[in-house]
């Protein structure tokens, strides 16, 4: 089955997101609001297992103060404390803080080149694929995702498969059609259950994660042509690979 679309993570997959930019900007907005939470590297990774900002600071308050969740205004404090994390990272990445991984833009341009269809599905907040997508390729790039599934556009976040469903639906292809390229085990689950094969590339935060179920798992793409990744994908008949796609 011919591969007809590439479908990206965006954190930890295009680029080091979560220690150039979310984990930062976590921090900084806890310390603006007077919190003595401080999110370190061991700690973040922990963490990185509850996908969503919001999500991951409400956890983070369950297992480390509660009383803040007994607070009447614990939402909105969540929310705004999300808020001004997002404006952060956003600053961060408008910045150029926040660079592409190895071989991520050598293998969109290869795909553009060929007529391969590019789509994105995260969790992160959509202003910050955005920013993302325009600080580290150029202006037009939003334009060459033909789908962007990000944030809250469904209800469950990943290991869910959700947000890929809604990419491939939105492709009109079949999930088999497709290649998700992703960096860790609740992107990859995610993946998976919605019935796309799967390429993980690694990263610092991710490097122990289980990989069952992956295609294939790189170090990064820096050596992985289009080529590679359309061979790699040839291998996979429909059906192999977790439950089947809807039929169409
Ligand atoms: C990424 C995430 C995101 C970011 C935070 O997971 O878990 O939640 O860390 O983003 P994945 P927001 O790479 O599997 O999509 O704060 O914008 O929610
Ligand atoms: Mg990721």
């Amino acid at each position: 089955m011919a591969l007809q679309a590439l479908v990206f993570d965006v954190d930890g997959t295009l680029a080091d997101t979560e220690r150039d930019g979310h984990r930062p900007a976590f921090n900084a907005a806890f310390a603006e609001a007077g919190l003595a939470w401080h999110w370190c590297v061991e700690e973040y990774r922990e963490l990185l297992a509850v996908t969503g900002g919001k999500e991951r600071i409400r956890h983070f308050c369950e297992q480390h103060d509660p009383a803040f969740l007994a607070r009447p205004d614990a939402d909105e404090t969540i929310a705004a404390l999300h808020a001004d994390k997002t404006r952060r990272y956003v600053a961060y990445a408008a910045a150029g803080r926040i660079g592409l991984r190895p071989g991520v833009a050598r293998l969109v341009t290869q795909a553009r080149a060929a007529g391969t269809r590019l789509a994105i599905a995260t969790t992160t907040s959509p202003e910050n694929v955005t920013v993302l997508l325009d600080a580290c390729f150029g202006p037009d790039a939003t334009t060459w995702f033909e789908v962007i599934g990000a944030g809250d556009v469904v209800p469950r976040k990943k290991p869910a498969p959700d947000i890929y469903t809604w990419v491939v639906e939105r492709l009109d292809l079949r999930p088999e059609e497709c290649l998700a390229v992703e960096d860790s085990s609740v992107g990859l689950r995610a993946a998976v259950a919605a019935g796309l094969p799967t390429v993980v590339t690694q990263n610092p935060y991710t490097a122990s994660d289980d990989t069952t179920g992956a295609l294939a798992v790189l170090a990064d793409l820096s050596t992985v042509t289009l080529a590679d990744l359309s061979t790699l994908h040839d291998t996979v008949h429909p059906g192999t690979q977790a439950r089947p796609g809807p039929t169409h």
